[in-house]
């Protein structure tokens, strides 16, 4: 399965117009809040100049990037954590993914209504972070209700736990988010994860901006980079609006698009790659027959094993080594057979943990 990144925020800041650009999907968008229900699913592919540079030396018939997946839910309000607006299916799909970018709205566009009435996106955070700790908040005090009962019968068992739940609750209750608690230890990190605790999860801005703003958006959008830098997560400005106009353009058309509104690249691409690193993803490439390059994502730490089980589970069950060699020295020695007459292609076995830019040749028996 792969990891997703979900796309969250209030109603009508434009969750689903960046949902379709990112993914080339035709998600509903209107101009009124809870368009989006139920939530839609996406994969995005994964730019990578490396994968580009690989395809120019061996000319395969076939290149086919990573990709990640996204999944654009339901606009969150004020009371979610009680129920409010779609609040309890919205929680429940937060709760199933594994890292959220927060859409802020920084346009102004009088044409589409903004929930609270006026173009705030600090106030919009606060909301969402209120919404989302009061959620943390309950989900740990259920637990610690469990907890102090088996504490009765078994003390010792339970002391550690009770320990921590009660520092979290205290720290949830003073408006805090569980994510710098859950950085804090392996224990807080586990029962962060055993809770799908969302505050906890791994996170990155987006600013949507008008499109006079662009490439740095005005105040609202410092604002919300600043919040960004200060939390030591990535912020990316765009203007959701032009990508999904763009992303039926031909390239150079939509290359030369931006280039005069002073964008270097697109904003979904800075986007996609914000998420691979919230997700903290590594690529790795594979080359079958000379024919098929593709790019595949794992996380960071991943074994050879594990990273071959993303080809193919018999990859994975029936391993026995490895072929590496880094994408550069690849490159650099001109093709794989060069490399291997040179001795640059080494043999990894199990225990090998794949590195970013690795080109992997799996040897396993079926
Ligand atoms: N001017 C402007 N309008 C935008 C931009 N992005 C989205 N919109 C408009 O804002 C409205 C809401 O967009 P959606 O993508 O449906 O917003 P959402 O966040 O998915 O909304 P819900 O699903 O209702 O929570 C639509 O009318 C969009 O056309 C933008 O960058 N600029
Ligand atoms: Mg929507």
């Amino acid at each position: 399965m792969s990891l997703q990144v979900g796309i969250i925020g209030l109603p009508n800041v434009g969750k689903s117009t960046l949902f379709n650009a990112l993914t080339q999907a035709d998600a509903a968008v209107a101009a009124y809040p809870f368009t989006t229900i139920d939530p839609n699913r996406g994969v995005a592919a994964v730019p990578d100049r490396r994968l580009e540079t690989l395809a120019r030396l061996v000319g395969p018939e076939q290149v086919t990037p990573a990709t990640v997946e996204f999944v654009d839910i339901a606009g969150l309000v004020r009371g979610a954590h009680k129920g409010e607006g779609l609040g309890n299916r919205f929680l429940a799909h937060i709760r199933e993914v594994d890292a959220v970018a927060v859409v802020t709205r920084c346009f102004a566009d009088p044409d589409v209504a903004h929930i609270d009435g006026s173009l705030d996106p600090v106030r919009d955070l606060e909301v969402l972070d209120l919404e989302l700790a009061l959620a943390d908040l309950e989900t740990v005090q259920r637990r610690l209700e469990k907890t102090r009962a088996t504490a009765k019968a078994h003390p010792k068992e339970v002391k550690g736990e009770l320990a921590l739940l009660e520092e979290l609750e205290e720290r949830l209750q003073r408006g805090e988010q569980a994510a710098p608690w859950a950085k804090e230890g392996e224990a807080q990190a586990a029962l962060a994860r055993e809770l799908f605790l969302l505050t906890a999860k791994p996170r990155l801005y987006v600013a949507n901006v008008d499109e006079e703003e662009l490439p740095d958006g005005g105040e609202g959008a410092a604002a919300v980079m600043r919040r960004a830098e200060a939390e030591g997560v990535p912020g990316v400005v765009l203007c959701a609006q032009l990508e999904a106009d763009l992303a039926g353009w031909p390239a150079d058309e939509a290359a030369e698009y931006r280039a005069g509104v002073g964008l270097d690249s697109s904003g979904l691409e800075t986007l996609v790659w914000a998420g691979y690193r919230t997700l903290d993803l590594i690529s790795f490439f594979t080359l079958v027959g000379g024919k098929i390059l593709r790019a595949w994502s794992v996380r960071r730490g991943a074994t050879a094993p594990e990273a071959a089980g993303r080809v193919h589970t018999d990859m994975q069950r029936g391993f026995i080594r490895a072929e590496v060699i880094d994408w550069e020295t690849l490159v650099k020695a001109g093709g794989w057979s060069a490399a291997r007459e040179r001795g640059l292609v080494r043999t990894e076995g199990r225990e090998y943990l794949v590195q970013d830019g690795d080109v992997c040749l799996f040897r396993f028996s079926p």
